[in-house]
């Protein structure tokens, strides 16, 4: 399958991370994509094509056009006020605000970030948006006939809810390219999550709708990021009321545990009966993981794979997490050959 990549994901870039209590190296960094490209290229999975350009469309089909326009804009007006230094929030609006427009960067930082992991650059609006162009041109290859795609984005996007940002991304990737699949005429999408972490944005974006189905295996909230969100009895609420499903599991789950929850999650997708499969791939699920807490190994990604060609339906396959550097390119192509192999 092809890999659709872009060099311009390296204008996001920090050295350090908040991170208990400590700025400490920071864990999403440009090497986890070249790894991955690295690994795409050293295994023949396939051609390696840089990403068209798209308009603003398809990301406020999903994205809210203020927040979006913050993004934007929001590093030159912080860079104007506070000098050429990342754009962290510092403050979050209490409950119950009325949540009038500031004309203070830092106050709208807070307004819709959700935490202090995605700072704002200079480069961040722009390798956010050739990451959306990067899943973008995946939806296109695949509308042109193609089997499956590999969307080699970064930064990740599933944390991206309609209108706030946080743990690592800015926009949601995944949530544009499935909107993408139905505005390009496909009835019904599937989205399924096997980031480590729970796909909080990807939900609350189709939460109200029954034309895409969202599947998250995570971390329980109880005990892991994004905390508040994920947990098994959010089923989605007016018509997307039953197109949720989140799996949460303990700290600790092996493959057996994962397999079973992956397997509930096909099953529900299958039922759902979808034509197009977007697969948010975050191999942050490996035991390896310095920031995570489930105990996959290298060897059961391509079962993960072969499980979803099982499915039988066009996949677009879009980069999430994952942190063990010396295994990322690996865990992720495995996936992708567990697939290809399945699928024949
Ligand atoms: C908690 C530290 C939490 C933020 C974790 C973000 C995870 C990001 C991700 C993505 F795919 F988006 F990259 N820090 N102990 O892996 O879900
Ligand atoms: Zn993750």
């Amino acid at each position: 399958m092809k890999t659709i990549f872009s060099d311009k994901h390296a204008l996001q870039s920090v050295e350090t991370e908040f991170y208990r209590g400590k700025w400490v190296e920071a864990f999403e960094i440009p090497r986890r994509a070249e790894l991955v490209l690295a690994e795409v290229t050293r295994s023949r999975l396939g051609p390696v094509i840089a990403p068209d350009s798209f308009d603003f469309k398809p990301v406020l089909a999903v994205h809210d056009e203020t927040f979006v326009r913050f993004l934007e804009t929001v590093w030159e007006a912080w860079t104007a006020e506070v000098g050429l230094v990342p754009a962290y929030p510092n403050i979050w609006p209490p409950r119950r605000s009325r949540m009038i427009p500031t004309v203070r960067p830092g106050a709208e930082l807070g307004r819709y970030a959700v935490d202090m992991s995605s700072p704002i650059l200079a480069g961040t609006w722009e390798a956010a948006r050739a990451g959306v162009d990067c899943a973008l041109t995946g939806v296109q290859l695949i509308e042109a006939g193609e089997a499956a795609a590999f969307a080699l984005c970064r930064p990740p996007g599933h944390h991206a809810g309609r209108d706030y940002f946080g743990g690592y991304c800015f926009l949601n990737n995944a949530a544009i390219a499935a909107q993408q699949f139905r505005t390009r005429g496909a009835e019904r999408v599937a989205v399924l999550d096997i980031d480590y972490h729970h796909g909080n944005g990807t939900q609350d974006i189709f939460y109200d709708r029954g034309d895409v189905l969202t599947v998250s295996i995570h971390g329980d909230p109880v005990q892991e990021y994004p905390y508040y969100i994920g947990f098994a009895d959010e089923t989605g609420e007016g018509a997307g009321a039953g197109a949720n499903l989140n799996l949460p599991l303990p700290w600790g789950a092996d493959f057996t545990a994962y397999s079973a929850a992956l397997d509930e999650g096909l099953q529900r997708i299958r039922a759902f009966a979808p034509e197009r499969l977007v697969v948010s791939l975050g191999v942050d699920t490996y035991q390896g993981d310095p920031i995570s807490h489930f105990r996959l190994q290298s060897a059961d990604y391509p079962q993960i794979g072969a499980k979803i060609a099982a499915l039988g339906i066009p996949v677009l396959f879009v980069m999430e997490g994952g942190y063990a550097i010396e295994a990322i390119g690996v865990n992720a192509v495995n996936v992708l050959k567990g697939f290809e192999a399945a699928r024949g």
